[in-house]
């Protein structure tokens, strides 16, 4: 039989459906608001980190030490359960974001692999795509091309496109599986998976909390200097 780890392997990603309690979404749906209640920017740096478009399509990244109920989520039994769904290699809290799209102006993001944001060599990681409202392909769920990590170990040639704030790692005709699903579900991918995500032509947002995961620290090169964050998960808890 398929272990879940072989099947992640296989296919670059895993569905855990109605994976969070309510309180958990609350918590971040919470937190989520707390940062939309400021004016939105564009990501605040130069280059591949430039990625936010204004109300249509935000980023409120590397803020839930403000939120000690976030922290304890990200570094919970809940998301041990998770990463040990996919992998055997552990996890270390590496990078975490809401991303959210205005109602009936929210951009699509343009097909990527997480890791080509990194900008230098290191271990795939995690990325852990929670649905803070039911995703549909109306408000912009994330599609999903299918990648056998043990064929392709590889971070594909991306280009940055100026106009759009984004980078591009893909420009052929599969239009990806798209990841319709509840609120509180979990879409698990590897860093080394394509996917996209649609507009949001709806009257309501679409939140979603993206935090990602790796096997171990993400240093710098030369300098050694730690990129974003190494926080340890705790052991697993059902979910
Ligand atoms: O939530 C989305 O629309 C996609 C986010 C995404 O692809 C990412 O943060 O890498």
């Amino acid at each position: 039989m398929t272990t879940s780890q072989e099947l992640f392997a296989e296919q670059g990603y895993l569905v855990f459906e109605n994976a969070l309690e309510p309180n958990e979404l609350g918590v971040l749906r919470d937190a989520c608001q707390s940062l939309l209640d400021e004016p939105p920017d564009d990501g605040g740096h130069s280059g591949r980190h430039r990625i936010g478009r204004g109300e249509a399509r935000r980023f409120l990244a590397h803020r839930h030490e403000e939120f000690p109920a976030v922290e304890s989520f990200l570094l919970s039994g809940r998301i041990g359960g998770i990463i040990e769904a996919c992998t055997d290699s552990g996890g270390l809290l590496f990078n975490e974001q809401f991303v959210v799209k205005g109602a009936g102006k929210g951009a699509s993001f343009a097909w990527h692999q997480d890791g080509a944001y990194v900008g230098f060599d290191h271990a795939p990681y995690l990325t852990v795509w929670i649905a803070l409202d039911d995703a549909t392909e109306e408000n912009g769920c994330v599609y999903l091309i299918p990648r056998n990590l043990n064929d392709r170990p590889n971070l594909d040639p991306h280009e940055w496109r100026e106009d759009d704030n984004e980078l591009n790692g893909y420009s052929g005709e599969d239009q990806g599986i798209p990841m319709v699903c509840g609120a509180g579900s979990i879409v698990a991918f590897s860093s080394l998976t394509l996917h996209r995500s649609g507009p949001n032509v709806t009257d309501k947002p679409r939140r979603a909390y993206v935090c990602q995961y790796s096997p171990e620290p993400i240093r710098v090169p030369g300098t050694g200097e730690l990129k974003r964050f190494a926080k340890p998960v705790a052991r697993p808890r059902a979910t």
